[in-house]
């Protein structure tokens, strides 16, 4: 009786030992899933890294551009576009595995300088190319908010929705830009990132209604803000319409899915000012598009 039971126990006790070991490799290769994509993405990217860093240019290292997008990184796009819409001169270096100190794209290598994270980008270049917006403090303050509620909330509710939501619509999004090995390693790199960003923050658990709602009254406010101005605060674009572009012509023409084009079909004015930009800023890529 008793050998049976301490058989009964040593079964069972390998048996337990053996699901362990399993869904440690399961778990060790789902969280190694993204860097391993990252490092075969790297190999078929053949990434020209600049030996060495010329003073007077920023180096923007960011993701490589996406067949309907500029990039498909919207804070990428948001400090390229900065870029271009002040002629500073840049270099673009596209890598997908050489990442700033905080492990994230895009970052700036500028004088020596590394700089990363879009926003203290853009305000470090305002400062060295004297472009800082010609705002009252006040308006400054308004501008600053509407920059991190796109960079923060409609990003989130906007990730959400043109990844997390339905992963098949996401692959076969990606299907439509990249052949079938990329969108393989692509889905494999971005969709377990923004799932544990997303989780990570509690924001993925939340009612997915409520998500859609947020969206929505988040580019209601952007929306009445923009008006009929052709920026946010005027004639001249401040980091907020940067932000604002990124996101959506990722949106628009990058990571499209038809959930998105019902909120932002109801905004026909944000849709004008992201192609507006998108033509003047990236004119080569409107051609190629249309
Ligand atoms: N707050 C940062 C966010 C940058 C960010 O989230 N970048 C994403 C791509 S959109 C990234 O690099 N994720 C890590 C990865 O892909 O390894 C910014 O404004 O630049």
């Amino acid at each position: 009786m008793i050998t049976a039971l301490l058989d009964f126990l040593n079964t069972r006790l390998l048996i337990e030992i053996l699901i362990g070991f399993v869904l440690y490799v399961a778990w060790s290769l789902r969280t190694n899933l993204t860097k391993i994509a990252d490092v075969l993405f790297e190999k078929l990217e053949n990434p020209t890294i600049p030996e060495k860093h010329e003073n007077g240019i920023v180096y923007l290292y960011q993701y490589r551009s996406c067949a309907k997008s500029p990039n498909s990184s919207p804070y990428c796009l948001k400090v390229e576009t900065f870029l271009k819409y002040h002629k500073i001169p840049y270099l673009p270096v596209y890598s997908a595995s050489v990442k700033s100190r905080d492990g994230l794209l895009p970052f700036i290598i500028y004088n020596g300088k590394e700089i990363s994270d879009s926003q203290p980008i853009i305000s470090f270049l305002e400062k060295e190319f004297n472009l800082t917006p010609k705002l009252d403090e006040k308006e400054m303050a308004i501008a600053r908010a509407v920059e991190r509620t796109i960079d923060n909330s409609i990003a989130n509710a906007m990730s959400y929705i043109l990844i997390l939501k339905d992963p098949n619509v996401f692959f076969d999004t990606l299907l439509k830009l990249m052949p079938l090995v990329i969108a393989q390693l692509m889905f494999g790199r971005v969709y377990y990132r923004v799932k544990d960003r997303l989780e990570g923050i509690y924001f993925a658990q939340l009612p997915e209604e409520d998500i859609f709602k947020g969206l929505d009254l988040d580019l209601k406010a952007v929306n009445e803000i923009l008006g009929d101005k052709k920026y946010l605060f005027g004639d001249e674009p401040t980091p907020a319409d940067f932000a604002l572009f990124g996101q959506l012509s990722i949106g628009i023409y990058c990571y499209t899915s038809v959930p998105f084009k019902t909120v932002i079909n109801k905004y026909p004015k944000l849709e004008k000012f992201t192609e507006n930009i998108f033509k003047d800023l990236f004119p080569h890529y409107w051609r190629n598009m249309n």
